[in-house]
């Protein structure tokens, strides 16, 4: 399903290491909608003419139809109020406010109780780290586990992405494969989230292996961005 009429002109600009970027390809992918991409190099400063995009100078920007709309958040949003589709009920329909709070409330604890400690993880280095992992294990356990026990196998029971896994699912990239790589996120992550939040273990692999979610993913390549980062980051310490 989408809107009808003319398809709207879109240009993304992205960058395929931002998980904040990634939400948006997410959702234009899962909403059949055609667009441009741009690639932004992170790696230098933003040109003038990006500056003109997105003041702030940070990815994703979107053009639609000749407005341009940031923050990763809203930018979903927009696209998934402009489309009605599998992804959200409108605010119209019968469930929709409901449905929409639920996933919002959602969104809202993935980032505001789990995403904040996860840089932390990075960061952090032996019995530390371990010990961070752990945190992050049980605060899923608490504070999601409960939000999944109706997903089948996405969120509120569909069986199809909706909008908590198009905002939550790059995170869930990083948070499911950073274990296998040296010096970024302990092993004991994925048994400890595998014991004690089975519900979330579940979802996240699915979530994961959905096409629209992986399609722009290169893992090493994002990992070893990260450990460089990280290797930064504490050597200015
Ligand atoms: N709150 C923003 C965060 C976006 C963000 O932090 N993007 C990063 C890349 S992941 C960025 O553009 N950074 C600019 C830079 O590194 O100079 C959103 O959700 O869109």
């Amino acid at each position: 399903m989408g809107s009808v009429g003319t398809p709207p002109k879109i240009t993304l600009y992205t960058s395929h290491s931002c998980p904040w970027a990634h939400r948006s390809q997410i959702a234009l992918r899962e909403l059949g909608l055609e667009f441009e991409t741009v690639i932004v190099d992170l790696g230098v400063p933003r040109t003038p003419e990006y500056l003109a995009i997105n003041p702030r100078g940070l990815v994703p920007a979107l053009d639609y139809n000749g407005t341009v709309l940031t923050e990763s958040a809203i930018v979903s949003q927009f696209l998934v109020d402009s489309h009605p589709s599998h992804l959200e009920k409108t605010s119209f329909e019968e469930g929709g406010p409901l449905q929409r709070a639920r996933i919002n409330f959602f969104v809202d604890t993935y980032f505001n109780k789990v995403n904040s400690l996860f840089f932390g993880v990075l960061k952090a280095s032996g019995e530390a780290k371990e010990k961070e992992a752990g945190t992050i294990v049980d605060v899923i356990a608490k504070e999601i586990e409960p939000l999944l026990q109706d997903a089948a196998p996405f969120f509120g029971g569909s069986n199809r992405l909706t909008l908590a896994e198009v905002q939550t699912g790059s995170f869930l990239l990083r948070l499911l494969s950073f274990p296998k790589y040296d010096g970024l996120l302990p092993k004991s992550i994925l048994t400890g989230l595998e014991a004690k939040a089975p519900a979330f273990w579940k979802w996240a692999n699915a979530v994961t292996q959905e096409k629209s979610v992986t399609y722009i993913w290169n893992e090493k390549n994002v990992a070893e961005r990260t450990l460089e980062r990280v290797a930064k980051l504490n050597a200015a310490k």
